[in-house]
This record gives structure tokens, sequence and C-alpha cells, in this order.
């Protein structure tokens, strides 16, 4: 099923979400409803929250050199822990909730992750390149915090104006 993903300036997307406690067939329901949500919507990360659920789990799809999405290259990613980080990076972001709008963030280069797969199994992953990127950006939201809120005083006075210039062309 396809759920509905808000938008900014939806207040829900400020949350903090919580943990995930059982990781039963309503979460894999859940998470299988966010990957036909994301891939509908051409998007490669998608947060629970992002579709009014404020709990501890995102998906992220990375297309692989020529591009292309693989299912088995699916990572569902629920109570993650960052352990350790290195270096810096600057890299054009974009989001399902902020849509038309991408702006370079600063994130680090790679990182050692903890968390847990939909059966509670716990997993270690070292990420690096677009996926330590996706995965910073997707934590984010667990935070209720968006990439916007990243940008200096003035590339985010550009967004609100622009943002809010295409949602009046919108209505
Ligand atoms: C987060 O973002 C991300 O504006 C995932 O019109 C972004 O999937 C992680 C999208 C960059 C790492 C680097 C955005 C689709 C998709 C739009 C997305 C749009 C259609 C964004
Ligand atoms: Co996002």
């Amino acid at each position: 099923m396809i759920l509905p993903i808000i938008t900014y300036p939806h207040k829900t997307l400020k949350m903090r979400s919580k943990a995930v406690e059982q990781f039963d067939q309503e979460l894999h329901t859940f998470l299988d409803d966010m990957y036909e949500t994301m891939m509908a919507k051409n998007g490669i990360g998608l947060a629970a929250i992002q579709v009014s659920r404020p709990i501890r789990a995102l998906i992220l799809s990375i297309p692989n050199d020529k591009g292309d999405q693989h299912k088995e290259n699916l990572l569902e990613i629920i109570n993650p822990v960052i352990h350790t980080t290195k270096g810096s990076v600057l890299y054009q972001e974009g989001c399902l909730s902020v849509p038309g709008f991408y702006e370079d963030v600063e994130r680090f280069e790679s990182l050692t992750l903890h968390y847990h797969n939909r059966h509670g199994e716990e997993i270690t992953l070292e990420a690096t390149e677009l996926l330590a990127i996706a995965i910073q950006h997707e934590m984010d939201h667990l935070e209720g915090k968006l990439f916007i809120e990243r940008l200096s005083y003035n590339r985010r006075k550009k967004f609100e104006k622009e943002y809010k210039k295409a949602l009046k062309e919108k209505k």
C-alpha cells in the first residue's frame, strides 16, 4: 500500500521518533508499505516519520553504479546508533518531504552504524559515500530534523522564498 508522504512545513516532521520495541508482522507490513511508497515516489531513502509514524525506522535503496535500485540492496534500519565517524563531505541533498528543492549539506564522510533489522537482529555496518550520507539524512528525521535546517542563514532564506513560491503556484 502506498502511504501519504507529509511535506514541509507539516509539524509532525519535527517530532522525535520513539524506539521500535516489537519486531512483529505489523512492523513488517509497515516496512513493506514504506518500500512501496519510496519506490513509487522515486526516492532512495525514507524515514517512518515521513509517512506520519514516529518510530525509529528508516529504509534505504542506494542505486548501483548503473543507477539501478535493486530490492536485494534494500536496507531496513531500525533503532540505529552511530558509533564512529570520519571526515566530512558536501553533497547535494533532496528529500521527499521537501519536494523540488536540492542544496549542498555537510556530512561525515564515513561512519560505523549499529542497528536492528526487521527481525530484531543486531547488525554492524561500515558506510561510506552515498550510503553514509543517506544514513545521516534519514537519522536526522528520527530527531525531527530536516536537511534545510543545516543550511547557512542565507541559503535557508533562499529556500523559504523559493519553496513558498512553488507552493503558491501549485494551489
Ligand atoms: C535522502 O532523498 C537523501 O525533491 C533521500 O521531487 C538525499 O530520496 C540521502 C526526491 C540525498 C542522500 C542524499 C526528492 C524525489 C527524493 C524530490 C530522496 C523529488 C522527488 C529524495
Ligand atoms: Co528526507
